[in-house]
C-alpha cells in the first residue's frame, strides 16, 4: 500500500509476547534506562523483510504510578516497544501461578505430585481468572495500536487466550499464534481444567504454529477429542471456520555466532579456557535451571560414566552453566538445592585436592563467554525431559566448525527431529544409556565426528531464525488472503 504522497508504506507487524525484549531500570521519577536484549527471537523478528515491527508486552517491572508509566511508555517507544502494565497481584497469579506453575509443567508432561496437584486445584480458578484478565489487558493494548492491514503475531503459552480476545475486538484482525513449548499428547492435555476455553481461543487465530509435526498432531487431536471438531493434518474446522495449523521449526541467527568467534575478546576467552583445561576433555551443559532440562539426570549419567570408566578420572570435566529462572516458584528452589547436593556428592566422591570433575555455575554468561565455551568444548550434553525445540544445541553446532565436537541430544527435545542424524540421541531417563553415550562420544573417531558435525552445521546455517519468522509471517498473510477469497466466492 502507499501513503497520500504515493510512497510505499510497509505493513506493520505487531509482535505480542509476555515479556518485551528490553530490560527497564528506573533512574528517577520520570527517567528510565533501557537495555534491548539480543537473542534469536529478537533478531529473527527484526530481520523479517517488508514489515515494520512493533513489540507489545509486559516490561518486566511493576510501575504503579502514572508519572513512571508515562515516562517508561515514551522511553520504550524509542525501541518500538509498547508496554502492557500489569499490577503485582496479576503478575503473581497469572505469571508465577497459572503460566509457570500450571501450564508450563502441564505442556512438558511434568505431572505434579498428587498433593501439589490438589493444592493447585484449589487456587486454579483464581489463577485462571487472572490469566484471562491479563490476556484481556494485552488484547486492549494491541487493539489500541492496531491499524487496518497490520499483522498480529502472538507468542507462547502465556497468551493462549489472546487470539479470541483480539477477534472479539475485530474479527478481521490478522492473527497468528505460535507455541514455543511442546504441545503434549491429548491424553495429557485433556486433564487441564480449562482445556476447552484455551483450545477455542487458539482456534480463533488464522494461523497456529508449533515447532514440530508431533505437536501439530497432538493439538489437532486435542481439538478433535476435547471439542469434537473435524481435524486434518492441515488444521481444524469449527462451524465453517478453518484454522490452519502447521509446523514452523525455529532456528538461530547462526551468523551472529560464527562471526563472534573471530572477535578478539572471544579469541582471548578461548585461549584462556584452552589453557585452563589443557590435557582434559571438556563436556558442556548450558540451560536455564528448569526441571524440563533434565539437569539432575545429566549429572547422574556423568557420575555413572565416571564409575564405569576409572581410566577417565581427572581426564574429563563437565561444565554445567545453569541460569536461575523463576526463582519465586518453590519447585525451582527445590531443584536448585537438589542439583547442588548431587554436584557436591559427586565432586566429593571423584574430586582430588587439585581438581573436581564437575564445575557448576548458577549464573548466566555473557554472549562472548558463551561463544568461547561452545567453541572449546568437546561434547555438549542436552538432556531435556521435554523441550519445545532447544536452541542451545543449535548454538553449540554453529560454534564447532574447527573442533567438530559431539552433540548428545535428548530425543524429547524438538531439536532431535532436525539434528537427530548428526547428534547422538538419548533417552534422558536412561542413565546407563547416557553414560554409554558419553563414553562413545569421547572415543568417537575424527571422521565420524566430522560427518556428524557437517550434517548438523548445514542444517543450523540454512534453517535460521530469520527464515522461521519470515515463513510464519508470509504464511499468515497467505492464509488470510486465501480465506478472504474463499469468503468472497
Ligand atoms: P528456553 O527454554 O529458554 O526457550 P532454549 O531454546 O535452549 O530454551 O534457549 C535458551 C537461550 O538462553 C539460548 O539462546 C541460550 O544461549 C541462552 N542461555 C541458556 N542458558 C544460558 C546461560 N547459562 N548463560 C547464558 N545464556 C544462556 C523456549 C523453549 C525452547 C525453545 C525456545 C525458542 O523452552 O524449547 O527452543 O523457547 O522457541
Amino acid at each position: 500500500s502507499e501513503n497520500q504522497d504515493g510512497i510505499p508504506v510497509k505493513q506493520r507487524l505487531l509482535v505480542v509476547a509476555n515479556k518485551l525484549p528490553v530490560s527497564a531500570v528506573r533512574k528517577g521519577a520520570d527517567s528510565w534506562q533501557l537495555e534491548m536484549s539480543v537473542g534469536g527471537l529478537v533478531t529473527a523478528v527484526l530481520g523479517v523483510k517488508g514489515f515494520e515491527t512493533r513489540w507489545i508486552g509486559w516490561p518486566g517491572v511493576n510501575v504503579s504510578d502514572e508519572v513512571g508509566r508515562r515516562a517508561l511508555t515514551k522511553k520504550l517507544s524509542e525501541k518500538r516497544c509498547i508496554p502492557v502494565f500489569l499490577n503485582e497481584d496479576i503478575v503473581h497469579q497469572y505469571y508465577n501461578g497459572y503460566c509457570n506453575n500450571i501450564l508450563w509443567p502441564h505442556l512438558h508432561y511434568l505431572g505434579l505430585q498428587p498433593e501439589d496437584r490438589l493444592a493447585n486445584t484449589r487456587c486454579f480458578e483464581s489463577q485462571f481468572d487472572a490469566y484471562i484478565k491479563a490476556n484481556e489487558m494485552f488484547a486492549a493494548v494491541v487493539n489500541e495500536h492496531y491499524g487496518e492491514g497490520d499483522v498480529v503475531w502472538c507468542h507462547d503459552y502465556h497468551l493462549m487466550f489472546l487470539p479470541k480476545c483480539l477477534k472479539m475486538y475485530n474479527k478481521n484482525m490478522k492473527v497468528g499464534w505460535f507455541l514455543h513449548t511442546p504441545f503434549p499428547s491429548s491424553e495429557i492435555y485433556r486433564t487441564l481444567p480449562s482445556r476447552s476455553e484455551l483450545l477455542r481461543s487458539i482456534l480463533a487465530a488464522d494461523l497456529v504454529g508449533f515447532h514440530t509435526y508431533d505437536y501439530v498432531r497432538h493439538f489437532v487431536s486435542a481439538c478433535t477429542r476435547v471439542l469434537g471438531l473435524e481435524g486434518t493434518p492441515e488444521g481444524v474446522e469449527d462451524h465453517g471456520k478453518f484454522t490452519h495449523v502447521a509446523a514452523f521449526p525455529i532456528g538461530i541467527d547462526s551468523n551472529r555466532f560464527i562471526r563472534a568467534l573471530e572477535l578478539p575478546q572471544v579469541r582471548s576467552h578461548i585461549k584462556e579456557l584452552q589453557e585452563r583445561f589443557s590435557g582434559r576433555k571438556v563436556m558442556l551443559g548450558v540451560d536455564r535451571l528448569d526441571m524440563i532440562k533434565g539437569i539432575p539426570q545429566k549429572i547422574l549419567a556423568f557420575e555413572k560414566f565416571l564409575e564405569e570408566n576409572p581410566d577417565w578420572h581427572n581426564k574429563v570435566v563437565l561444565l554445567q552453566i545453569a541460569v536461575p529462572t523463576r526463582t519465586d516458584v518453590p519447585e525451582y528452589q527445590k531443584l536448585t538445592s537438589q542439583v547442588h547436593e548431587i554436584v557436591g556428592r559427586i565432586n566429593g566422591r571423584f574430586g582430588t585436592l587439585t581438581a573436581v570433575p564437575i564445575h557448576h555455575l548458577d549464573r548466566s554468561l555473557d554472549f562472548h563467554a558463551l561463544c568461547a565455551l561452545y567453541a572449546v568444548t568437546d561434547i555438549a550434553l542436552v538432556t531435556s525431559l521435554r523441550d519445545g525445540m532447544n536452541l542451545v544445541s543449535y548454538e553449540y553446532v554453529a560454534c564447532q566448525s574447527s573442533k567438530k565436537g559431539v552433540l548428545i541430544l535428548s530425543e524429547f527435545a524438538g531439536a532431535a527431529q532436525s539434528l537427530g542424524a548428526g547428534a547422538i540421541l538419548v533417552n534422558p531417563w536412561n542413565i546407563t544409556e547416557m553414560a554409554a553415550s558419553i563414553a562413545y562420544a569421547l572415543n568417537m573417531p575424527a571422521d565420524e565426528r566430522e560427518k556428524r558435525h557437517q550434517h548438523n552445521f548445514t542444517h543450523v546455517t540454512t534453517h535460521t531464525a530469520q527464515e522461521w519468522a519470515e515463513t510464519f509471517v508470509s504464511e499468515l498473510n497467505h492464509t488470510i488472503a486465501e480465506s478472504q477469497s474463499t469468503t468472497k466466492q
